[in-house]
């Protein structure tokens, strides 16, 4: 798949196995020193064959790596997420890590229409549920999840905590989806 690349490689392998001095067919004990330059260079040049065949070859014919999550941690206390602004890409796939660090033992939950028609994979310790319109991730005190999904959809969204009256006392915020980078 590289072969167009590697011409200066495939010139310079076979010089580094032809370097016994014994049957290189010159007799001359002067060259070898040179020879075992040319070899040791051989070495470096497939070995950076090798690298550039694995970069490559994650671009080229075999499908696409997904590219590295991104996590978000988010603690939650009463009555608060921090951080409470969540700035994702359409497209990517994010993992919010949500830890609920409340002292006074109270459950908390990250709740959003955004969630609605995003499937989610929960881990950890996490309750999924759907209530007046939002998707939400519920978790108990001192206990963490991780919630992964695949952002669709541009625009501002708000999240909340459902629990009585946890969001009138300020625990919302706010998520904004843009555009991938061009
Ligand atoms: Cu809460």
């Amino acid at each position: 798949m590289t072969v167009r690349r590697a011409h200066g490689c495939q010139v310079a392998w076979p010089a580094g196995r032809a370097s016994v001095p014994a049957h290189d067919g010159t007799g001359r004990q002067g060259r070898r020193p040179r020879r075992r330059g040319a070899r040791v260079r051989a070495r470096l040049l497939a070995a950076a064959l090798l690298a550039v065949t694995a970069t490559l070859g994650g671009a080229g014919g075999s499908p696409a790596q997904p590219p590295p999550k991104r996590i978000i941690e988010i603690v939650m206390t009463s009555y608060k997420y921090e951080p409470n602004l969540l700035r994702l890409v359409d497209g990517e796939t994010v993992v919010l890590r949500l830890r609920n660090a409340d002292q006074f033992g109270r459950t908390h939950n990250f709740a959003s229409a955004f969630l609605l028609n995003i499937p989610l994979v929960v881990r950890g310790d996490g309750l999924e549920g759907v209530a007046d319109g939002r998707k939400f991730v519920s978790v108990e005190a001192g206990k963490t999840a991780d919630v992964e999904f695949t952002v669709r959809g541009r625009g501002s969204y708000a999240f909340l905590c459902t629990l009585f009256d946890h969001a009138v006392r300020g625990q919302t915020g706010m998520l904004i989806v843009g555009a991938p980078a061009p």
